[in-house]
């Protein structure tokens, strides 16, 4: 996969490293990085398992994940540009959350609007301790266009995000961890090693059963408790077809470690 803006690295244990690449613009998503990005996206929904097993997202540099949309670019933007630019936007970041395997944002700088955005779209975010996060659309006179008032009340909770959002001011990595809005921050140094840490981790447990996992945690937020229970069982029950459900109950009767092979 070649791009301009994006630079992709696959490690020999399979975990893809994603790099968003504008350090001259903090890596702020401009169309064409957005573009990218949607073509990223789909290269990965239709990618086996053994050719990339998580996903690594940062941002090059040691200042910046994201600083946002292109606010330079979206200046100049008419309404049916604007309502263009957040669809396109939205359905990329969809895409991303959607992905089976586990997507893990390494945020190791600013991550605002469009920033912040991307990384609610990854299952979870780890921070360095000099990292940034807020949604700061409203200081410029528009609201977050890339999924923010959607899905930061669902990490953080309805009053923080009102709090946030209307106040556009930023949060220390440690605030951001206080209220749930990253899982664990450390000193930049560490970000990498720790974020491919708890990856590889994931990455040695059953393939699918991760995969159907994430679905559901995704699937059943927005259901009631009878109806995300009703889709668990479907899906625990589906596990029972496969090799590895048997390789995993078996290996642990066996007292060794499974050879989970996506199966
Ligand atoms: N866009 C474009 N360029 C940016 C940028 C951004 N978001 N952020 C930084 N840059 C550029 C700066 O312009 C500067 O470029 P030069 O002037 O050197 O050419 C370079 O990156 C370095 O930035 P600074 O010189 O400003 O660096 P500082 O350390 O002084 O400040 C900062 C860092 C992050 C505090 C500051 O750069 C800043 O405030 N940046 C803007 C942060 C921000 O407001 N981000 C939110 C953007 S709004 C929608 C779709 C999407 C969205 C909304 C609607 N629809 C279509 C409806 C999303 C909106 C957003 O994300």
């Amino acid at each position: 996969m070649e791009f301009k803006n994006l630079l992709f690295e696959k490690k020999e244990n399979g975990i893809g490293l994603l790099t968003l690449n504008r350090p001259q613009a903090l890596n702020a998503l401009n169309k064409e990085l957005i573009e990218e990005l949607e073509l990223f996206t789909q290269q990965l929904h239709e990618m086996p398992w053994s050719e990339v097993k998580a996903l690594v997202i940062t941002g090059a540099g040691e200042k910046s994940f994201v600083a946002g949309a292109d606010i330079k670019e979206m200046s100049v933007y008419t309404q049916e540009q604007a309502q263009f630019f957040s669809k396109k936007g939205q359905k990329v970041f969809r895409n991303l959350e959607s992905l089976k395997i586990p997507v893990v944002a390494a945020v190791n700088g600013f991550a605002l609007g469009g920033g912040l955005e991307l990384a609610l779209s990854c299952d979870f975010i780890y921070a360095s301790s000099n990292a940034k996060l807020g949604l700061p659309e409203v200081s410029l006179g528009l609201i977050p266009g890339f999924g923010g008032t959607v899905r930061l009340s669902r990490v953080v909770g309805l009053n923080k995000a009102r709090e946030m959002v209307y106040s556009a001011e930023m949060i220390t990595a440690d605030e951001a961890f206080q209220c749930g809005l990253v899982n664990k921050v450390v000193a930049q140094v560490e970000l990498m090693p720790t974020v491919m840490k708890t990856v590889e981790t994931m990455i040695s447990r059953g393939p699918i059963a991760v995969a159907k996992a994430k679905l559901m945690v995704l699937e059943s937020y927005d259901m009631s408790i009878d109806a995300g229970l009703e889709l668990e069982a479907i899906n625990f029950g589906q596990l029972f077809k496969y090799q590895d459900t048997k390789e995993g109950t078996t290996a642990f009767s066996e007292k060794r470690k499974p050879q989970f092979k996506n199966v």
